[in-house]
């Protein structure tokens, strides 16, 4: 009991926020530290992102075998079914995980975390939950990820509506039965695509509301044959693939091409534009492409119009070809996410599907029983809202973490988003949070990016303990040199120019700024080491 008579203030070394790969991946490195580490997340299952997102299709845009923690314990007695695998199995793979590494002694469900103050005298965080409870630990580390804030647009009326309504971000766990039903969808991002993929043939009818056409890619889905699997484990191909994730740009097992675009006749071009997109698949025209692609509005151009001929050929209603695949794009060709799709043109194609294009027709209310636009009310029992997240910087932002000059997170990016190495902050000492703004985040395969930064944080950890170190704070200096860098970065690329979520241009008024880190995993990784071992370069130590 404490002095007052209240029970005693529970106390473990390290405190996790959410039970995703993050989570996972750092509590297995800091246990073996011979810490204490509790994971608190607020739903009742683990998966982060693949317990919530579980609207229809859902499914990852990362191949087989990086998507998944590299560690042979897991990997060796683990397949996946399908080469892009879908929610489902992403949430029997964590399963895998929790028996595996006996996960369930550190994780406590249905655990909502509010806030966190620093106690200067302790060197502790104090975190308190939505439940009244609260605890001290010495390291604190959200691993709450870039999309767990939804984002659901102040569309006029939208409460007015008596039919259903569901957000991509917080599908029912059991499942909706949209079959014979008219159902409407704002939103054609990675979330809308697969769920129009999904639904299209079963709707009665299905009306989307597009702002911006999804310049998508063909998936290549196959299923995997498990006896190939474990050959290819067996020949060491998993390792190798793992081990390529840690010398590539995104954190993928391929890099961009050595070869800038006009390198190459129009003949070879076309060849090997067809050979990325159409024979490969996946994401190799984007991340595998020429390398001047993302900076070049020329090259650039090249790829535009290489993906727009293949993509019209699968189209035949005109109006939908110049809706989706239009001649002028409204952004350069993959400074937006493109989607992996499996037969999305011949889905929108069909007559019972419509798309309505907000920029020309905009939604002007949602009434009792659809919307309404110029072109007349659209009558429907099911409303989809795909429209994503206040993405990046949202997650962290909504927590009321305050720093030790008592501002919150949110109030210290009031001016600009800022971090050190975009794994820390001044003012929030031993606090580390994982896969959110200024690192590779969104520009990586999401496993690698986190386990590269789990990496660093059980090595500064580890150091720390040797050292004697209670207290470890990043410098002002340190931010404002990152800060710095991230401008560079970004601003050499084709980024700039699209309205997109990776710098925060998908919510309107929202700051435009870059959230992502753009010079490529190896320098961040590189970076991340050397501020260790240059003696702690970049952060206060006691
Ligand atoms: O969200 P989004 P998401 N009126 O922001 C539109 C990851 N993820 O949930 O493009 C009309 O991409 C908005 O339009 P615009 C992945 O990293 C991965 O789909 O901003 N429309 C857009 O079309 C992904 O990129 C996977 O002009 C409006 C859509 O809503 C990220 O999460 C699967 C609107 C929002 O799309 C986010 O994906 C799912 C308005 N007022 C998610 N406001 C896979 O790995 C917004 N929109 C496959």
């Amino acid at each position: 009991m404490g002095s007052m008579g209240e029970p005693e203030i529970p106390e473990v070394d390290v405190l996790i926020v959410g039970a995703g790969f993050g989570a996972f991946t750092i509590l297995n490195r800091l246990r073996k530290l011979g810490l204490s580490v509790t994971i608190y997340e607020k739903g009742s299952e683990s998966g982060g992102i693949w317990y919530w997102n579980c609207y229809p299709g859902a499914r990852v845009d990362s191949d087989t075998p990086i998507y998944q923690l590299f560690d042979k314990e897991l990997w060796e007695d683990f397949t996946f079914k399908e080469r892009y695998a879908g929610w489902p199995e992403l949430r029997r793979y964590f399963k895998h995980i929790e028996k595996k590494w006996d996960v369930d002694k550190h994780v406590e469900y249905h655990k909502h975390v509010d806030g966190a103050v620093f106690d200067e005298k302790r060197h502790q965080w104090l975190v308190d939950c939505s439940d009244g409870s609260e605890i001290y630990c010495r390291w604190f580390i959200p691993c709450i990820g870039f999309a767990s804030r939804r984002y659901t647009p102040p569309v006029p009326g939208l409460s007015n509506f008596t039919g259903d309504t569901y957000h991509t971000a917080v599908w029912p766990q059991h499942g909706v039965n949209l079959k014979g039903k008219r159902v409407a969808q704002i939103g054609t991002g990675a979330s809308g695509i697969q769920v129009i993929q999904e639904i299209g043939d079963k709707t009665k009818s299905l009306t989307i509301y597009q702002r911006t056409p999804n310049f998508c890619l063909p998936m290549n889905q196959r299923k995997l044959d498990p006896k190939e699997e474990e050959e290819r484990k067996a020949n060491g191909d998993y390792e190798k693939a793992f081990n390529d994730c840690r010398k590539t740009f995104s954190g993928f097992t391929y890099d961009f091409a050595e070869k800038n675009t006009f390198d190459d006749s129009p003949e070879e071009r076309e060849k090997f534009f067809h050979k990325l997109m159409v024979e490969q698949g996946g994401f190799r025209y984007w991340l595998n492409c020429y390398k001047d692609m993302l900076f070049d509005q020329k090259a650039n151009d090249e790829a535009y119009n290489f993906w727009r001929k293949t993509v019209l050929k699968r189209i035949k209603n005109p109006e939908k070809q110049r809706l989706l695949a239009p001649e002028v794009p409204p952004h350069p060709w993959g400074t937006k996410r493109p989607s992996l799709e499996q037969r999305i043109y011949e889905v929108l194609d069909q007559d019972h599907v419509e798309i309505i294009d907000v920029n020309e027709n905009p939604i002007e209310e949602v009434t009792a029983t659809g919307l309404r636009t110029k072109k007349g009310l659209v009558e429907v029992d099911v409303l989809i809202l795909a429209t994503g997240f206040d993405s990046v910087t949202g997650s962290l932002a909504q927590l009321n973490i305050q720093g030790i000059n008592g501002g919150t997170i949110a109030d210290h990016w009031k001016g600009r988003t800022q971090t050190s190495m975009g794994i820390a902050m001044p003012e929030f000492p031993n606090m580390f949070f994982l896969y959110g703004p200024q690192a590779p985040t969104a520009f990586s395969n999401g496993p690698t990016c986190t386990q590269f930064q789990a990496e660093f944080v059980e090595e500064f950890i580890k150091r720390a303990l040797a050292d004697n170190l209670t207290r470890v704070e990043a410098k002002k200096e340190a931010e404002d040199d990152w800060c710095k860098r991230m401008n560079e970065k970004w601003d050499v690329t084709l980024f700039p120019k699209a309205k997109s979520w990776y710098q925060g241009a998908n919510i309107p008024g929202r700051r435009v700024e870059p959230l992502n880190w753009a010079g490529g995993m190896v320098e961040y990784t590189n970076t991340l080491h050397e501020s260790l071992d240059n003696g702690y370069q970049g952060w206060h130590t006691a």
